[in-house]
């Protein structure tokens, strides 16, 4: 297999795989690599259909997204907000001045009966991004918290209005179960599969929960990053949730674990292979800052890739 010329496909999530999807994007055309992002985050916000996982990656592939930030434009204002603050409503989560274009112009669309799929093709085109960004579904398909605290949260309310603090019992993907055609296909001609360093329980998970996906995926070469290092999530509350959802260790080989049989060959930070066994793994710098470092570590992935997989 050469994944350089062949099919790679990335299941993403979040702001670490916005930034492992830029990586792959510099290294491979829009005819080798397919991005699966999850929708599992999307919700109603203000009458507003919001995609942040697919948006966070558009930005980013645009290059068009707030570095300190990970999520929404660069040089963003929230005076709508600001606005919604003053008349009562609900300001917990912010959407930017720009931003709104995005979810106007989206909702617009969904509410005419367009497909997301068909929708974000053509957002992607107008900021200018040449690779297929696949949101893995067309239908909601949300994820919820049940918390050792008794209440179930929709994921944003958790993430953003509670902060990731309460801590995660289980997981739960609510909805149409049904991946797009698109989705379904590219799975299925993929050389290889790479699971970004994303959090699995949230931005994974609900692709690989899609019906079909799990086993086509368990049937392909897949290579997985991951999102902890030395111990501690990137970002995001994804420690927590090994030890409070699964009782793992927060580690390299925690996720492992969390994924069982799944990935075929991992991507560690230095000095995080230790306790992996059994799963050939390649120690590197896995933190991504600029651009020519997301492109560094997707050319060792793939090049780990084509080593092991060869
Ligand atoms: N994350 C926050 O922590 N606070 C916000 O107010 C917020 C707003 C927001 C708006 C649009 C968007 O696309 C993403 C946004 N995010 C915000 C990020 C988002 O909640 C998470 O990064 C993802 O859902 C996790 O993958």
């Amino acid at each position: 297999m050469s994944p350089r010329a062949g099919r790679v496909v990335v299941l993403a999530g979040g702001i670490g795989g916005a930034r492992l999807v830029d990586g792959l994007a510099a290294v491979l055309g829009p005819d080798a690599l397919t991005i699966i992002v999850n929708t599992g985050d999307d919700f109603e916000h203000l009458g507003l259909w919001i995609s942040p996982d697919v948006d966070t990656v558009m930005y980013t592939l645009a290059g068009l997204s707030d570095r300190e930030r990970g999520w929404g434009l660069a040089g963003e204002t929230f005076r709508a907000m600001e606005g919604v603050a003053k008349l009562g409503g609900p300001s917990w989560f912010g959407l930017g001045d720009r931003d709104l274009a995005t979810h106007l112009v989206r909702t617009d669309r969904r509410r005419r009966g367009e497909r997301l799929t068909d929708i974000t093709a053509s957002l992607s085109q107008a900021v200018g991004v040449a690779h297929h960004i696949l949101p893995m579904s067309d239908s909601p398909r949300q994820t919820r918290l049940h918390l050792h605290d008794g209440r179930t949260l929709d994921f944003q309310q958790w993430l953003v209005g509670e902060h990731g603090a309460p801590a995660v019992r289980a997981v739960e993907y609510e909805g149409a179960r049904g991946p797009t055609p698109e989705v379904l296909a590219a799975v299925t001609r993929a050389e290889l599969v790479v699971l970004a360093p994303s959090n699995p329980y949230v931005s994974i998970d609900p692709i690989l929960s899609l019906e079909g996906i799990r086993s086509i995926v368990d049937s392909k070469p897949t290579i997985a990053l991951s999102p902890i290092v030395r111990g501690r999530a990137v970002k995001g509350p994804l420690a927590a949730m090994l030890r409070d959802v699964s009782s793992l260790a927060a580690s390299a080989a925690g996720v492992l674990a969390h994924y069982g049989g799944l990935v075929d060959a991992c991507v560690v930070e230095h000095g995080d292979a230790s306790d992996i066994e059994g799963t050939p793994t390649f120690e590197t710098s896995t933190i991504m800052g600029d651009r020519s470092d997301r492109a560094r570590l997707a050319r060792e992935v793939l090049a780990f890739a084509e080593r092991t997989f060869a």
